[in-house]
């Protein structure tokens, strides 16, 4: 087979990315190891930023978005009895979309056979090829028989496990990593939100965040060691520390039930550059993780393919080679912007094992200071919101 862009990875970068370049009329297929159920089984992230809402408008795929997601004017950092409240509306002219990343996959899935965007799951062993010259390829086994792909860029979807980012020799990458000491135990539940707005409360047994799909189906983190085991968390128990760790009014507004989904995810911050070598391009968590304390990992992958779909456009309608070579800063400077945020919310509202008294004092004179200052309330939000483009 040949095709203009060979994607690798049918999660949200390269689910947009197909669809940002069909759209233009770029031919491109995208090859998952996995089938299209197992993607949407996958219980990810919650929150899109107005980059990643406007990127579901322009492909005319928002929809869905718009009827059932919940439009955000703010959130809440919860300290002890205190709740901050941060006015992302007010102080940035923008809201946040309260809508899960299945459902914009899903939404981006649906689409892609009407819009000619090949996807071709259960492709086993995908292997890059010659992502040094200008005919690079992809093989891969599909059925028990090998398969190849031409084409004139292939591009890395293939988040934080996949082979793309190793297919670049290890002589010209440089990775930046800071793994932390705790995880995210997660559940999902259909039961009402216990608040409107997402609260992120530090607490000294730790870290919480109670967020929400819809107002009859929510979403709750709790930060646990890490080698906590989900046996050690039945329901009840974390339902439990969910109240105490929320805070009284909180709590008594928790509806219990049982879990749809229960899951530990590790916490790291890591940066692979470059993110293009050659013919090959990277995008999503195939370059970068960030601890989902900001609600970036997500909207990042989107605003790695809102550049790179630009770049591939430009180079195959104008012939235009400079934003291809100038993806990779491109998308760096606003990777290392929300890797720095979502590093700040994480060292503000978690409880570090290693830390000491000095540590939390400086916890809460940050929150007293967010507390009292429009401008440190605003810097918050802006970043919360999404940076520009
Ligand atoms: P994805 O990982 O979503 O997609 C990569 C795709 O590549 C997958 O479909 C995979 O099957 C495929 N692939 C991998 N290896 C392959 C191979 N060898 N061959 C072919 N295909 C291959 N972000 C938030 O903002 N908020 C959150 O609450 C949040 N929670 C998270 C919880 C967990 C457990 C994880 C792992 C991540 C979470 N994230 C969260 C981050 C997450 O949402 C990612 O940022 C987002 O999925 C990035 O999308 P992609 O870059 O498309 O990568
Ligand atoms: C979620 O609803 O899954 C969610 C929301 C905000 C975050 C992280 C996760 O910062």
């Amino acid at each position: 087979m040949k095709t203009q862009v060979a994607i690798i990875g049918a999660g949200p970068a390269g689910l947009l990315l197909g669809h940002l370049l069909r759209a233009e009329g770029i031919e491109a297929v995208i090859v998952d190891r996995v089938s299209a159920d197992y993607v949407l089984g996958r219980i990810r992230a919650g929150v899109l930023e107005r980059t990643t809402t406007d990127l579901m408008d322009r492909l005319g795929l928002g929809e869905r978005m718009h009827a059932e997601g919940l439009p955000h004017d703010g959130f809440n950092l919860a300290d002890g009895e205190r709740l901050i409240h941060i006015d992302i509306a007010g102080l940035t002219g923008k809201q946040v979309m309260v809508y899960g990343q299945t459902e914009v996959t899903r939404d981006l899935m649906d689409a892609a056979p009407e819009r000619g965007l090949q996807i071709i799951y259960g492709a086993e062993n995908v292997a890059l090829h010659d992502i040094e010259s200008d005919a690079p390829y992809i093989t891969f086994t599909k059925d028990g028989t090998e398969q190849r792909i031409d084409a004139r860029f292939l591009c890395g979807c293939d988040g934080f496990h996949g082979p793309s980012r190793q297919a670049i020799p290890a002589s010209i990458g440089q990775t930046f990593e800071k793994v932390y000491p705790f995880g995210w135990l997660g559940i999902l539940a259909d039961v009402p939100p216990c608040n409107h707005e997402l609260i992120y409360a530090n607490h000294a047994h730790g870290f919480a965040l109670a967020s929400m799909r819809s107002m009859t189906r929510s979403r709750y983190y709790i930060q646990v060691p890490l080698d906590d085991r989900l046996e050690d968390w039945p329901d009840d128990r974390l339902w439990d520390e969910l109240a105490v760790r929320l805070g009284p009014n909180a709590a008594s507004h928790i509806t219990r039930g049982p879990a749809l989904e229960k899951s530990i995810a590790p916490l790291r911050s890591f940066v692979f550059e470059p993110m293009r070598h050659g013919s090959l391009m990277l995008a999503g968590d195939a370059a970068h993780i960030v601890p989902p304390t900001g609600a970036k990992g997500l909207n990042l992958a989107a605003s790695d393919v809102a550049y790179l779909s630009d770049a591939l456009i430009r180079y195959f309608r104008l012939a235009d080679n400079d934003a291809i070579a100038g993806y990779s800063d491109k998308a760096l400077a606003r990777v290392w912007k929300s890797e720095r945020f979502s590093w700040q919310l994480t060292m503000l509202m978690h409880r570090f094992p290693d830390s000491g008294a000095f540590d939390r004092r400086v916890q809460v004179a940050e929150l007293d200071y967010i507390a009292s200052s429009v401008a440190a309330q605003t810097s918050i939000a802006e970043n919360y919101v999404g940076l520009p483009l």
